[in-house]
């Protein structure tokens, strides 16, 4: 095959064309778009991709992991932290590592995340059908496993001939370098076409140079917010991780300031403003403080900036309940902008904050709903300071008390990763955030495992910082063995593993639910015998210098002793699975059986379908 240039084979051409993309980096200095490849090779990619990489580390260095989702994980942390500036490749063989990146690959999708996926595929030739680990349909010749990645993935493309990446590589930049599109990519690459050669036109492997585009509102949209903004009684702005991707929070920051309007968070969007910004009420939603959820429910004007309004923002929709009031949606990408019936002003956040400051100057939020936040910003503060305190006596600590210890413990710009079980709620609702980047939560898959994997991730796009991750047991120990590639690495993570012996939120939620205790702790599960699992001891076997800690003020001294170590330092305490903060919050829709044996189930049902009447 002719093209024209440079013979290389398909997988060398895509590595050299994939080091030659290039960012503006935090110093306006170009840097690679991506900084690395992570690679679990098998058959599918050994040969092909595997032989290029080798030759290429040095503009394109390639990491090894120990599972394909865990290193997609690393990957999208990578880019999340790096506020989808820069990401990450991933490469797998077919098959088994390729669907075991489907997971982390419907994560980037749900948190518009980039991150370019390279699963091995079956032969383009079809030669030696059906080929170890081929996955065969009765009915279409089409079809391979890496078909699903098609609904996880932001663009696809099987590559079935050589000259395909001319075409694909480019589109790929594309979609992940848009604010709008940006998701994960997924070209699946068959395994001959990786190890065919082609000539390729020089240019293609040109440095290039791309710039995440910041695109404006339209005049009309934009003079109508004000407008609105203006005839506001209870204005509200909702922050989004769109505040975040766009670099947005010093505008943010300075619109609350000169207009008081008040600003509450999502969890993609905590940390758009520091803590103690006057105009910070702090998280809203079903994790969220009592002050932002009571602006919430009063307030008339409700701006989301950046959100996916995904149902623990809204209560499940039924938080804002405010008379006659109006959800505006601030968006770069259309689909969130018309959501929940939003009057729409589609842009980039940074763009419509900048342009809104001069239109509202002079303007200030009326005094009488500034004063009517206040008591309930300082009982707020007060139940912060419950919760997060180190506790007297010998009970088992919270999670709150253990996020305390931590926080107190913490450098001033810390990163705290986590995603699932009952610490991200706590996290949402009680971290104060000091720096930007400082939180770093993934709750739009809220995938257990993600945590380790992804305080990895988050390491390596920002080394300078201290990296903490928090996990209960249960995600601990679905994935766990990045522990050793991040010791292998030589990076720093502080791990703080809380061991409630179970599932303690879904624990929770099943009580809550009128269910029976029923197969979440371990203590409730079918079982011979109860295991006592070592985690310290099992951290350790992965190389990390790990302890098990008695209380809070033995968690403090091990947190200051990992502040000024090396390596990965894991860190287990016994908590309480039964307790959770019960101050702020909103409800949330957990359907609930209508008909059911139990009593108490017939009763939670009742309550939800009074609940549900909230909903609009
Ligand atoms: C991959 C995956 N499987 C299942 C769930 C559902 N889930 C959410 S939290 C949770 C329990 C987490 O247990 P643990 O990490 O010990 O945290 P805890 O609830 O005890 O705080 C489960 C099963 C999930 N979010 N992700
Ligand atoms: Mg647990």
């Amino acid at each position: 095959m002719t093209v024209g240039g440079l013979r290389l084979t398909a997988a060398q051409a895509t590595v050299r064309y994939l080091a030659a993309q290039l960012v503006e980096g935090t110093d306006g200095r170009p840097v690679p778009y991506f900084a690395g490849c992570w690679a679990i090779f098998g058959h599918g990619n050994v040969a092909g991709l595997g032989e290029a990489l080798q030759a290429s580390q040095d503009a394109l260095p390639t990491y090894r992991a120990h599972n394909e989702q865990a290193m997609a994980h690393a990957a999208i942390a990578f880019a999340k932290q790096a506020r989808r500036r820069r990401a990450m490749v991933c490469t797998t063989s077919i098959g088994p590592g390729a669907t075991n990146m489907v997971t982390a690959a419907a994560l980037a999708h749900v948190n518009r995340l980039p991150v370019l996926f390279l699963p091995g595929d079956v032969y383009a030739s079809r030669r030696p059908d059906p080929v170890l680990q081929q996955v065969e349909d009765f009915s279409d010749g089409t079809v391979s496993a890496n078909d699903c990645f098609r609904p996880v993935s932001r663009y696809f493309d099987r590559l079935t001939r050589a000259e395909q990446i001319l075409d694909a590589l480019p589109k790929a930049m594309a979609v992940l370098t848009d604010p709008a599109a940006c998701g994960p990519v997924t070209l699946a690459f068959c395994q001959d076409v990786q190890a065919e050669a082609c000539e390729y036109p020089e240019d293609f492997f040109a440095p290039r140079l791309w710039r995440v585009r910041r695109p404006p509102a339209d005049p009309y949209d934009l003079a109508d917010l004000v407008v609105r903004i203006r005839g506001a009684r209870r204005p509200l702005i909702i922050a989004g991780g769109g505040v975040l991707y766009a670099g947005a929070e010093a505008l943010l920051a300075d619109l609350g300031a000169a207009t008081g309007i008040p600003v509450a968070e999502t969890q993609a969007g905590k940390g758009a403003l520091p803590w103690d910004h006057p105009s910070n009420l702090g998280a809203v939603g079903v994790t969220g403080t009592g002050v932002a959820n009571a602006a919430a429910a009063e307030a008339d004007l409700i701006i989301g900036i950046g959100t996916r309004l995904q149902d623990f923002t809204t209560g499940s929709r039924a938080l804002f309940q405010g008379a006659a009031r109006t959800l505006v949606q601030v968006n770069v990408a259309v689909h969130d902008a018309a959501k929940q019936g939003a009057v729409g002003v589609v842009g980039d956040a940074g763009a419509v904050l900048a342009a809104l400051a001069p239109l509202l100057a002079g303007w200030r939020v009326p005094a009488d709903w500034t004063r009517a936040l206040a008591g309930p910003a300082a009982d707020w503060d007060r139940a912060w300071q419950a919760a997060m305190a180190a506790p007297e006596g010998n009970a088992l600590p919270t999670d709150a008390q253990v996020l305390g210890a931590l926080w107190r413990q913490a450098a001033e710009d810390a990163v705290v990763v986590c995603a699932a079980g009952g610490l991200p709620g706590e996290l949402h609702k009680l971290w104060r955030v000091r720096r930007p980047g400082g939180y770093h939560v993934e709750y739009g898959y809220s995938c257990m495992g993600y945590e380790i994997a992804g305080g990895l991730g988050a390491k390596m796009a920002e080394p300078a910082r201290d990296v903490h991750v928090v996990v209960g047991d249960g995600s601990y120990l679905m994935m766990n063995s990045e522990i050793a590639t991040a010791a292998m690495l030589g990076l720093k993570l502080t791990i703080t593993v809380l061991d409630n012996r179970g599932y303690g939120c879904i624990n929770r939620l099943q009580r809550a639910t009128g269910g029976a205790p029923f197969n979440n702790l371990l203590a409730d599960t079918r079982h011979a015998t109860l295991p006592a699992i070592d985690l310290a001891a099992h951290a350790a076997s992965l190389g990390a210098t790990a302890r098990k800690v008695a209380d809070i003020a033995a968690l403090e001294a091990a947190l200051a002793d990992a502040r000024s170590g090396t390596g990965v330092h894991v860190i287990v305490i016994d908590t309480d699975p039964a307790a959770s903060t019960a101050a702020g919050g909103a409800w949330w829709d957990v359907a609930v059986p209508e008909v059911s044996d139990r009593a108490s189930v017939r009763q939670a049902r009742a309550a939800y379908d009074e609940k549900t009447k909230d909903q609009r």
